[in-house]
């Protein structure tokens, strides 16, 4: 049998694809219990909600390329862990710790990476907390474990992060100088509002402080 590479490439993209596409689904349908569960609960949906994507074929190629990963799909698999993503969006921060904890806890679970840009803001003011999860897919020929990445923030930060983002694709990544430090600004600001939601949030959950 002669192989073709082109046809073998894209069976491996196919096959990759539907693994992500299933760690997607395991991570969602996870957070989306946690989320009915606190509801139930205490009245509260800690979720906003919930967005997910998996990174283009040319993005993983580039992604791989810039750092120096061989192109084979286990190498790929491996060293790149935002091919699944999900963007968990909460209402206040407590929320954002309290279900990536929970997440993290699960038995079938394992932390690969936390990065928290809550506690150590970026220069340009970004924050989040970034998760790299390991998830096992069970498939009929066995069980894969796959990575996928969360990145869990407020509505507020969502809110920053999605205009700096746009500007850094309008900008070609070259944002002017004047706007950063206005972006810089407003991510304080937020960060300050964050808190004052959050302890009014606190505030109204204990009846007795607000009669
Ligand atoms: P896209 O288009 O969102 O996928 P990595 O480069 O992922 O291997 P690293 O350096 O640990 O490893 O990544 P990190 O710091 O966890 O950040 C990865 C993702 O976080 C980015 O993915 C963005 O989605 C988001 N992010 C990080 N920094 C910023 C920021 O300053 N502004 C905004 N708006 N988003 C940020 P990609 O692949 O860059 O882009």
């Amino acid at each position: 049998v002669v192989k073709n590479p082109i046809l073998e490439n894209v069976n491996s993209l196919l096959r990759m694809e539907q693994l992500y596409e299933a760690g997607i689904k395991e991570i969602r349908t996870k957070l989306e219990i946690l989320d009915s569960e606190f509801k139930v609960k205490y009245d509260h949906n800690p979720i906003h909600h919930i967005e997910s994507r998996l990174k283009k074929p040319e993005s993983i190629i580039k992604k791989a390329i810039d750092k120096d990963v061989t192109l084979t799909e286990k190498e790929i698999m491996r060293h790149i862990h935002d091919i699944a993503g999900i963007r968990v969006i909460c209402n206040y921060i407590d929320d954002v710790y309290v279900v990536a904890q929970l997440l993290i806890n699960q038995d079938d679970i394992k932390l690969i990476k936390i990065k928290d840009y809550i506690q150590n803001p970026k220069d340009n003011g970004y924050r989040s907390l970034h998760l790299v999860l390991e998830v096992p897919i069970f498939l009929a020929e066995g069980v894969q474990p796959i990575h996928v990445e969360v990145q869990l923030r407020t509505i507020a930060m969502d809110f920053w992060a999605s205009l700096e983002h746009k500007l850094k694709y309008k900008t070609d990544n070259n944002v002017p100088e004047d706007i950063k430090k206005e972006l810089i600004q407003c991510a304080m600001s937020i960060s300050e509002l964050d808190y004052k939601m959050q302890s009014i949030h606190n505030r109204l959950n204990n009846d007795s402080e607000i009669q």
